[in-house]
């Protein structure tokens, strides 16, 4: 039996940078969630005396790894080498191999996966032999099937795992196409499990054996919802492969969607807002919650004017103790994907597809080549680039845009026919 933990994804030092105008201290929290979530679950490995950690790539968030993150890594790293407990990490496309000098030497449990595919081995206290295969960005973009120089299964090792920084083709996620892989070549290769990163949704995208995206320890940004943390996994010959979820990350984004039906008065939504807030404040982990309100058909439009000018948002008591439940968003629903193309599938997934095309990071950036060369944006905005919460909102603005232009056309065609 083996036991180990599965993170990716850590992104230490994110900044944060589309939310800085909240309250400094709040700010803070924030900021230092990527961090305290990861001590949280180095904490959890070494309770747990697993047998080794595995690091899918994405360690931190930027290539210039700030020397804080860094020095972070080695400490928290040297708890596990004190622990004995053997680290495999390989670097992703937000923290790809490079810039030598500016390494600081990490403690001696830890295998640093270079750019070429390769097997690492290790034999754990009960003797069981275990192989590790896995490889680091050797820059941003590794568009190749990198799948493909990976060894069939060893078969003289008793557990063979593969770890794998990539994308799933066929899923509709936001996340760039890199290092692109299909689960038929996975299972191809006889190997026990499989430990992905790159995804920031968790998801376990088959049970035997064991294809699993383990999803970052820490939402970024308003669309990366839901608890997160990392697996802690065993796997016992001739037993089913037991996952355990355990979520680490200090701050969870969530979105809410609720009904306003029968609410008339700013006193009747004040107190739906305090029922939210109460449901959240159960919780583990603090809260940044976004609201969105939908069948407002018998608010009383002044009501909506304070809605729409954000005064009711600022007129919301917010709550600070630990964990808190931060109300960030109070916005009205407008018509969603949900509601695009109704009786027209094909069209539905046309959109869909065409819509997670854009927004994969390098299509999304080169779209907006020509703004970020302006020179107001160049000089006083140079940091938009990196701005995750930028992106979402200009996503959702753009969404909204096209579907209100395209439900105009369906309608218009209505009209001409009347
Ligand atoms: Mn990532």
């Amino acid at each position: 039996m083996i036991t180990f933990i599965h993170t990716a994804d850590i992104h230490l030092d994110s900044p944060f940078k589309g939310i800085k105008q909240l309250d400094p201290q709040l700010f803070e929290e924030i900021y230092q969630s990527t961090f305290a979530s990861f001590h949280e679950l180095i904490s959890r490995a070494i309770a747990a005396a697993v047998d080794f950690f595995l690091i899918s790539g994405d360690i931190y968030d930027e290539e210039n790894q700030s020397v804080k993150a860094q020095a972070f890594l080695r400490e928290e790293l040297g708890r596990l080498d004190q622990a004995g407990i053997p680290v495999f990490l390989s670097h992703g496309n937000h923290d790809f191999l490079g810039r030598e000098a500016l390494k600081l030497q990490l403690p001696d449990n830890v295998t640093i996966f270079e750019k070429e595919v390769a097997t690492a081995y290790l034999t754990t206290k009960q003797g069981e032999k275990v192989a590790i295969t896995g490889f680091s960005y050797p820059s941003r973009w590794v568009e190749e099937r990198m799948i493909l120089e990976y060894p069939q299964r060893d078969m003289t090792a008793d557990y063979h795992i593969g770890m794998l920084h990539g994308y799933l083709e066929g899923l509709h996620s936001s996340e760039g196409v890199y290092a692109p892989f299909s689960l038929g070549e996975l299972n191809m290769k006889n190997y026990d499990y499989w430990a992905l990163g790159h995804i920031h949704k968790r998801q376990t995208l088959q049970l035997a054996p064991p294809v699993v995206y383990c999803g970052n320890t820490q939402g970024r940004n308003p669309n990366e919802t839901e608890e997160k943390g990392a697996y802690l996994v065993t796997l016992q010959r001739k037993m089913e492969p037991l996952l355990q979820f355990m979520p680490t990350a200090p701050i969870v984004w969530e979105k809410a969607e609720v009904s306003l039906a029968g609410c008339v008065s700013l006193n009747d939504v004040f107190e739906r807002i305090d029922d939210i807030l109460a449901h959240y404040q159960t919780r583990r982990a603090s809260i940044l919650l976004s609201v969105v309100f939908r069948d407002t058909q018998d608010l009383h439009p002044d009501v909506i004017a304070k809605m729409e000018d954000g005064d009711l948002l600022d007129g919301v008591p917010q709550q600070f103790g630990k964990p808190f439940c931060y109300l960030y968003s109070l916005k009205i629903a407008v018509d969603t994907e949900k509601e695009l193309f109704p009786f027209d599938q094909v069209m539905k997934d046309s959109f869909s597809k065409s819509w997670t095309e854009t927004a994969a990071d390098d299509v999304f950036y080169q779209r907006l080549d020509q703004f970020f060369q302006h020179a107001v944006i160049r000089t006083k905005f140079a940091e938009l680039r990196k701005d995750e919460t930028f992106k979402a909102e200009v996503l959702e603005a753009a969404k909204t845009r096209l579907v209100q232009a395209i439900a105009f056309e369906e309608d218009s065609v209505e009209d001409s026919e009347d």
